[in-house]
């Protein structure tokens, strides 16, 4: 398989550079060759600083703007909230870029030009001649060398020579060279506190590197070894005050002083240790040398699995490097931008983008990325606890559809939807699905559990009776983006009955809080149901009301479906049924992310084809030459979404039961996957041929029973002994299972 995106000429826009990333600092190298361009990022370089976005007395206004949507007088009651209960400011800060790295080679009219990004060594490479000398150039960025590192090289003695000069587009920053070959620059960002530091340290053999004016000079060198090291001010949402000196030396330290080769055999046995625990054959390819740009833009027409099983890695792969234990969580562009003012501030959008960028770790197999994510949650449930006392005086905590570095957590932007308080709720999702995926009960009882219970604690306090039907309704609330402020949309009660099932469940297993249960179980009962409406459609709001030629990009209502689980094809038909005519008449159009979620949502449908039609659309016209997602603009949860939704075609544990193959495409025939992960603690690896299973092989790693659904009839084996099956009335098989051993699943006869 084939892992290696490779392109012909050097990038000239942003997105057709290169992306590398150690978690913490990210890298996009454009491979040019007259004057290099590596622009690079600093996980925690904010705009602002530490501040509480919190509206004290908002909550006084609370029952007027409810009492004004039972009346019907919509806009008013967005009047009034826009006066009263919006975030203080009404924006959050945007995510920051740090610098360049700019290395001038003078290198004109240059052949056999190449560029790769290996995805599977997590390096990028350049090669090139210019006037009979051949030169490359490698980079990767290192996670346990804390750095970003470049090895250029030639292959005539002594040829290799450039200057290296660092630049940033904030204005207070200072640039020192100095003889020992060492270029720094500190600065802070233009509107903000957090301060920051970057050092590259040019290394020559042979020849020498001395300082020239703002620049490292290097002259009659045989090869060129770049370290750039980088740390900012902030240490967390409430300390932006840090040394960025003594955190910069400090990773300069462990960077410097080892050999290249030592550096990037380490890097490789990194990321390796991590992108190799799944691997995906869809077939192979004819186009397989062709450039990856090309292929891209080709994708919908041709027969090209392998660019598919690329664009499923791709995914891992920007995981891998964007989202480590310790790190700030992936946000709108990951940690990947140039500009001050990036599109939508490139933070966290909790209506669907932040956590669609944690949609694949879990299933794919790279559970410790997900870590970002459980902080962040936590440090939101802190800010979210005084927004919860001062909007709506609940207890527990709220998040509202955006947080930035400084944890924002009240309503933004605008109260049509702004006003939006599940964003909490749905990040709770994925504390649960932690659990389930590992059973880890140590981080169920202190980690996820008290985080969810906060969470649920502000709806038993903020759910309301309708007056109508007597259901608890969430109220003021939207259904991401679409008809403004209203009272109780589907989606909201979706991720409320999830929070509240969740919380039960994790209360039960920690046979803790049992009153608190019963409130919840009580309350569960009562939030309004999933209604199918007049033109067969699931209703997105509580009346209704839906256009059926509204081809909005959200389609939120769909979230029990994906990425809940109460709505499931065999276990409620009817609304399973109403959830597709909703889908089938919002369309297959929309942006990135809009049809990476479609791919999940046609997965759980079973219908495979139909995913494979939004992939193929979202590879073919919703991607950049450099494989990111293309809103437009870039935007990285698509690129998540997809690698999610390409493994729930393949393998599904969601309803209470593993399903192989569930939403397997004809344009997949034959291939096989093997490390991705399901919930009850399972590593499943799947092979067919013809469309149909051939082989699974499920490693139990915490036993006990374990329920399978396959395409036809399957005979179990465990080391060559047949195991036991049930099999039950809905056709799925159920069997025991036993910790470390590997179950084989074969079709029968
Ligand atoms: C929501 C979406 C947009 C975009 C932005 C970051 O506003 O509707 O499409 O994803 O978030």
């Amino acid at each position: 398989m084939d892992l290696t995106l490779r392109y012909d000429a050097p990038a000239e826009e942003w997105v057709e550079a290169l992306p590398i990333g150690n978690g913490r600092l990210g890298a996009m190298v454009f491979g040019r060759t007259a004057t290099e361009r590596v622009q690079f990022n600093e996980d925690t370089v904010w705009a602002g600083g530490p501040h509480d976005y919190a509206h004290e007395g908002a909550a006084a206004h609370l029952p007027e703007i409810r009492r004004l949507l039972r009346e019907g007088k919509q806009r008013e009651a967005e009047e009034l909230a826009l006066r009263e209960s919006m975030s203080v400011p009404l924006g959050q800060m945007p995510y920051q870029p740090v610098g360049d790295l700019w290395l001038d080679f003078g290198h004109e009219d240059v052949t056999g030009y190449e560029r790769t990004l290996d995805l599977q060594q997590a390096l990028t490479r350049v090669s090139y001649s210019v006037g009979g000398v051949r030169w490359t150039r490698e980079a990767f960025a290192t996670a346990p060398g804390r750095a970003i590192v470049m090895r250029i090289a030639s292959d005539t003695p002594g040829a290799v020579c450039f200057t290296a000069r660092l630049d940033s587009p904030h204005a207070d920053t200072h640039v020192d060279a100095s003889d020992a070959g060492l270029l720094t620059f500190t600065g802070r960002v233009d509107e903000g506190v957090t301060r920051f530091e970057a050092r590259v340290l040019v290394e020559a053999e042979g020849g020498r590197a001395v300082a020239a004016g703002d620049g490292i000079r290097v002259e009659g060198a045989d090869a060129v070894v770049l370290r750039l090291t980088c740390a900012s001010s902030a240490r967390s949402y409430k300390d932006a005050a840090a040394d960025p000196t003594a955190r910069c030396s400090a990773d300069a330290a462990t960077a410097s002083g080892r050999p290249y080769n030592a550096l990037r055999e380490e890097h490789i046995a990194d990321h390796r240790a991590y992108f190799d625990r799944v691997t995906l054959d869809l077939g192979s390819s004819r186009a397989a040398e062709a450039a990856t740009d090309r292929r891209l833009k080709a994708f919908e027409d041709g027969d090209d699995p392998e660019l598919a099983a690329q664009f499923f890695q791709f995914g891992r792969y920007l995981m891998i490097a964007g989202s480590r234990p310790g790190t700030e969580p992936l946000n709108l562009q990951g940690i990947w931008n140039e500009s001050q003012k990036p599109p939508w501030d490139s933070k966290y959008t909790t209506n669907i983008n932040a956590e669609m960028n944690y949609w694949p770790v879990e299933t794919t197999n790279l559970a410790e990325c997900h870590e970002p994510l459980f902080d962040l949650i936590r440090d939101v449930s802190e800010t979210g606890a005084r927004v919860a006392r001062a909007h709506y005086d609940c207890d527990g905590w709220v998040l509202h559809h955006n947080t930035d570095m400084w944890r924002g957590a009240a309503p933004i932007n605008a109260s049509n939807h702004g006003i939006w308080p599940t964003g909490g709720a749905w990040l709770c999702q994925h504390l649960w699905e932690r659990y389930v995926f590992s059973g880890d009960q140590a981080f169920l009882a202190d980690t996820a559990y008290p985080l969810m219970k906060g969470a649920a604690e502000f709806f038993v306090g903020f759910l309301v009776e309708d007056e109508d039907t007597g259901w608890l309704i969430s109220t003021p609330s939207n259904s991401p983006e679409i008809g403004g402020l209203v009272a109780g949309p589907t989606m909201d009660h979706q991720i409320i009955r999830d929070l509240f099932a969740n919380c039960i469940a994790a209360s039960e297993t920690l046979a803790m809080d049992a009153e608190f249960r019963s409130t919840l179980v009580d309350m569960r009962r009562r939030i309004a149901p999933n209604q199918i409406g007049k033109h067969g459609q699931l209703q997105e709001w509580l009346e209704d009301k839906d256009d059926p030629e509204e081809e909005h990009r959200h389609v939120s209502h769909l979230w029990g479906l994906h990425p809940g689980c109460e709505i499931t094809p065999r276990g409620t038909p009817d609304v399973c049924a109403a959830a597709k005519q909703s889908l089938t008449f919002r369309g297959d159009g929309g942006t990135g992310w809009s049809k990476a979620w479609k791919i999940n949502f046609w997965a759980r449908f079973e219908d495979g084809d139909h995913a494979y039609r939004m992939l193929a659309s979202l590879i073919a016209t919703g991607t950049y030459p450099n494989m990111f997602d293309a809103h437009p603009p870039f935007q990285i949860d698509g690129n998540f979404g997809a690698t999610a939704g390409m493994a729930e075609m393949l393998l599904q544990s969601h309803a209470g039961e593993i399903s192989l193959l569930p939403a397997l495409p004809s344009a997949w025939p034959t291939g096989g996957v093997r490390g991705l992960r399901a919930r009850g603690g399972f590593d499943v690896d799947i092979a067919w041929e013809g469309g149909r299973l051939e082989e699974a092989r499920l490693t139990s790693r915490l036993g006990g029973a374990c329920r399978l659904r396959a395409p036809g009839d399957v005979d179990a084996s465990c080391d060559g002994v047949d195991v036991e099956t049930t099999r039950h009335d809905d056709g799925a098989w159920e069997f025991e299972t036993e910790v470390g051993r590997v179950i084989v699943v074969r079709p029968r006869g």
